[in-house]
């Protein structure tokens, strides 16, 4: 077994792990990737659109801006419409900051590029990975390499930034782990197309139907989304019939405006959860992003909640490694653990707003609750300040 030394070791290669080994690297800590996928799966996965204005500051104060300033779009706000209404929510007038339009797959290869610029080990299509000793101050972990070589890969601390189905979860003791987790009865079908947007900002709308989101990538391509039923098989849906469920859905009442079509390149039905698990450290352990906390993505918020984890643990590892000062290590948890509540909590409130059951209650108290939340500046704001997201550690 080939053993690797390093200072951190990454498990991941998300946001969440690229960003760490990026902030890292800005204060000359070293780390090393481990990703079971290759870099081009990785770079090509179409997922997150929005991210928050505290990231993209975040992301600049750390050269990571350029193309997110060039290619992103500024958005000022959202849509909330429901049959017959559409109303603008303006954030930047509500509470003087918006969110960009990015997708995941470009900061992918932003941060990659970052990567590779700064002369970093990272190891891709690797297979059994396996944390160690994560409980001493000499953590490690072993896999095998994508030419088939048994790697040992010691460290001074492990972040476990594998997403929804990794490893590094439980490599804390069951004992030690609480979990919480909602199910939701429905999920998201979610298409790419070439076609320009109908649309300036994203319109979240509540349809008797189902819901429907319509965001972008471009001005020339379309990102579409509409709640169907949990077990929904891609295939019973043509892209005839994808269509005009969002055009039936986005369309209602809306007078003098028209859903344009085009060709649909990417299709996938997106399972909904609400899932979280504490504590997010154990030892020399420290989980961030998915690996400790999935949403459902209506409030847009996983990709920046993935941010937010690392811009809090980049700092904690640089005192713990370089000074042994282990005080922002120790409050890493309870602090993350803040912010990830609170957006779970708002990822939950906007999807059991506009996700239609088949409860008239139900959906007589959803319809208030989009009339109250149009009509009051003191709801618009809540629904503004959680969707623009706080500044990053509050
Ligand atoms: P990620 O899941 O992105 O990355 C974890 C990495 O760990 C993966 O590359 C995985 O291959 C790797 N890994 C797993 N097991 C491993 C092992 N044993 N060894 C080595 N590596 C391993 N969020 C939004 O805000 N809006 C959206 O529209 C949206 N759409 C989504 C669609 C899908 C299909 C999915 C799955 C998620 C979506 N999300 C969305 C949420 C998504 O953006 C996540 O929040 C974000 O990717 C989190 O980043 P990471 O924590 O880095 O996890
Ligand atoms: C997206 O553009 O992919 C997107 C935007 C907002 C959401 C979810 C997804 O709430």
């Amino acid at each position: 077994m080939g053993t690797v030394q390093t200072e951190v070791a990454i498990i991941g290669a998300g946001p969440a792990g690229l960003l760490l080994a990026h902030l890292l690297a800005q204060d000359g800590v070293d780390s090393v990737v481990v990703e079971r996928r290759s870099r081009a799966y990785v770079e090509s996965r179409v997922r997150a659109g929005i991210l928050e204005s505290s990231v993209v500051e975040l992301l600049d104060n750390n050269g990571l801006g350029a193309r997110v300033a060039e290619e992103g779009q500024a958005h000022r706000g959202i849509y909330l419409q429901w049959p017959g209404q559409r109303h603008h929510l303006d954030f930047v007038e509500l509470v003087g900051r918006g969110v960009h339009l990015y997708g995941q797959s470009e900061l992918q290869l932003d941060l990659g590029r970052a990567r590779d610029a700064g002369g970093q080990v990272s190891f891709y299509g690797v297979s059994g990975t396996t944390l160690h000793d994560v409980d001493t101050d000499r953590p490690s972990v072993t896999f095998t390499d994508a030419d088939g070589a048994l790697v040992r890969l010691e460290a001074r601390a492990v972040a476990g930034c594998d997403g929804k189905h990794g490893p590094s979860r439980q490599a804390i003791p069951e004992a030690s782990r609480s979990v919480f987790e909602r199910l939701y009865p429905f999920a998201w079908l979610g298409i790419l197309a070439t076609v320009p947007p109908s649309t300036d900002e994203l319109i979240y709308a509540w349809h008797p139907d189902g819901f429907a989101l319509h965001s972008m990538r471009s001005d020339s391509v379309s990102r579409l989304y509409l709640q169907v039923p949990v077990a929904t098989d891609i295939a019973a849906w043509s892209d005839e019939r994808i269509w005009d469920a969002l055009s039936t859905r986005l369309g209602a009442g809306q007078t003098g405006w028209e859903l344009k079509r085009g060709p649909i390149f990417d299709k996938a039905v997106l399972p909904f959860q609400s899932f979280v698990m504490t504590p997010m450290r154990h030892g020399r352990l420290f989980i961030a992003g998915d690996a400790a906390h999935t949403v459902p993505p209506t409030g847009a918020k996983g990709l920046n909640l993935a941010a937010a984890d690392v811009a809090l643990l980049a700092p904690a590892l640089i005192s713990l490694i370089r000074e042994g000062d282990a005080r922002l290590a120790d409050a890493y948890s309870e602090t993350a653990l803040r912010r990830v509540w609170r957006s779970t909590y708002f990822s939950w409130w906007m999807t059991t707003t506009l996700h239609t059951t088949d409860d008239p209650f139900t959906s007589e108290l959803q319809r208030t609750v989009l009339e109250m939340t149009v009509a009051s500046r003191a709801h618009s704001t809540a629904l503004a300040e959680s969707y623009a997201g706080l500044p990053i550690g509050v």
